[in-house]
């Protein structure tokens, strides 16, 4: 449904997708002056072996660059609950994107203040955050004076730290650095739940970047999706599909297929299988490619491989023997669709057979220039939906580099009708009518997952409106 029916439909609405505003899980309205807040935002304070690569990251929510006079980093033991080590952060600025790391010098980006290897404990420990004049130095009984923000960890299950939590963080738990969670390294990272409270989660550690905020139960979710794929090569990079499964994990009875929208027939296939890495991804492309791919395109593929104009990747359960160059199109065994077009042109019919009442994806002018992929942007509940995409910069084999929420703000809509009754839209399909409205406008490749945080809808009879 376009803008223009929508406005012909609704009588009055309004949306406010709201701005990520600070909130600690420490809430102390003393502290809480300011629109924005620094935050505690990653710690990796365990590493395989040695402790050479540990780290403490600072986010401040403005996302720009912020002075940290007056406030204190106070890390604490949990035998004993008193600090270990106090870190007066007087002078000190966060970057320009509002980062600031403290920790090994192996660690890249530099942290502005480095610590000796093996300096933050394992836990269970604490790490708390202070503002003000209070007297904090190393062997200071565990306190809340002051106290912005607060993180209680533990590198094993059974750890406990009862007295470092009723005072730090009372009604939380300790938040678990599972060693087991990547082959590799990993850390605690802050995420945002569904409900927009803030938490804890186990990930890949992102020094002084944003962090990888898809839910743990989500990536350990046995389903694989396609996650990104990029159907035009050049000199920068050749054409690339990436899948996303449960971290290292074998794959199989997979097959990949590609289809033609006009025809709604098969045009390529082949098996998928191999291990996906320690993030869940599996990279298939061209022997070629730059960067290692984990399953070459087949030898007689054809190159490009991907065609113009709409058409669908999907990823079906089963063996390539189901399929033959022009098989119809079907969503029997199917896992997951991307159904794109990049030319104008749409392909309703095997829109309605692969992802039905779900919307085309646009390529737009840029990604016919190859420096842009479609990235799966929103992990990993949404299946069969091209509204989980969004156009972003390649990242093949990585984490996909999606909207981010630091450069977020509210924007309120107000819809004009004539008749409110006819039509009662779900927050999905608002976000979606609205991303194509605006990019129809902008032709700057906003998608639905642009609309971040929770959509507030307000209506107002159509009677007085005139
Ligand atoms: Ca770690
Ligand atoms: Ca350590
Ligand atoms: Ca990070
Ligand atoms: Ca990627």
């Amino acid at each position: 449904m376009g803008a223009v029916q929508l406005t012909a439909a609704v009588a009055f609405v309004c949306l406010l997708l709201p701005d990520t505003a600070a909130q600690n899980l420490i809430k102390n309205p003393r502290e809480q002056k300011t629109e924005h807040s620094l935050l505690i935002n990653e710690i990796n304070a365990d590493n395989p072996g040695l402790d050479t690569w540990e780290f403490l990251e600072l986010y401040h929510t403005s996302g720009h660059q912020a002075a940290l006079d007056g406030y204190y980093l106070v890390f604490y033991n949990g035998n004993g609950n008193q600090a270990y080590k106090v870190l007066n952060l007087q002078g000190h600025v966060t970057n320009s994107q509002g980062f600031f790391l403290v920790g090994s010098h192996t660690v890249n980006p530099l942290p502005s203040l480095t610590l000796r290897p093996n300096t933050i404990q394992n836990g269970p420990d604490a790490i708390a955050l202070y503002y003000g004049n209070g007297r904090y130095f190393e062997g200071i009984k565990v306190t809340n004076n002051g106290l912005v923000d607060a993180l209680v960890h533990k590198s094993k299950k059974a750890d406990k730290a009862d007295t470092l939590l009723s005072v730090l963080t009372p009604d939380q738990d300790a938040f678990l650095e599972d060693p087991l969670f990547r082959s590799t390294d990993e850390s605690l990272e802050r995420c945002r739940g569904s409900d927009l409270q803030w938490f804890f989660q186990v990930a890949m550690p992102t020094p002084g970047r944003d962090n990888h905020c898809i839910p743990s139960s989500q990536l350990n979710a046995s389903t694989v999706l396609i996650s990104e794929i990029s159907t035009v090569s050049t000199s920068e990079g050749l054409e690339f599909i990436e899948l996303q499964g449960p971290p290292s994990t074998t794959l199989g009875d997979l097959v990949l297929v590609l289809i033609e929208g006009g025809a709604k027939e098969v045009y390529f296939f082949m098996d998928v299988y191999g291990k996906t890495s320690p993030d869940g991804v599996l990279l298939i492309g061209p022997a070629q490619s730059k960067t290692p791919v984990d399953l070459q395109f087949p030898q007689n593929a054809s190159s490009p491989l991907f065609r113009a104009g709409p058409n669908a990747v999907a990823l079906y359960l089963g063996n390539s023997s189901s399929f033959s160059l022009g098989t119809a199109a079907s969503a029997t065994n199917l896992l997951d669709a991307l159904v794109y077009t990049s030319n104008r042109s749409t392909a309703p019919e095997l829109l309605e057979i692969l992802t039905p009442g779900r919307p085309i994806f646009y390529e737009d002018e840029r990604h016919q220039q190859g420096d842009v992929s479609v990235s799966r942007c929103s992990c990993c509940s949404v299946t069969r939906d091209a509204s989980a995409y969004a156009l972003s910069s390649p990242t093949p084999g990585q984490f996909n580099d999606c909207p981010s929420k630091r450069f977020s703000q509210a924007i309120s809509f107000c819809l004009h009708g004539a008749d409110c009754q006819q039509w009662s839209p779900g927050s999905n399909e608002i976000q979606r009518v609205l991303a194509h409205s605006l990019d129809a406008q902008c032709n700057c490749g906003v998608s639905a997952v642009y609309f971040k945080g929770k959509v507030y809808l307000y209506w107002q009879w159509c009677s007085g409106l005139g």
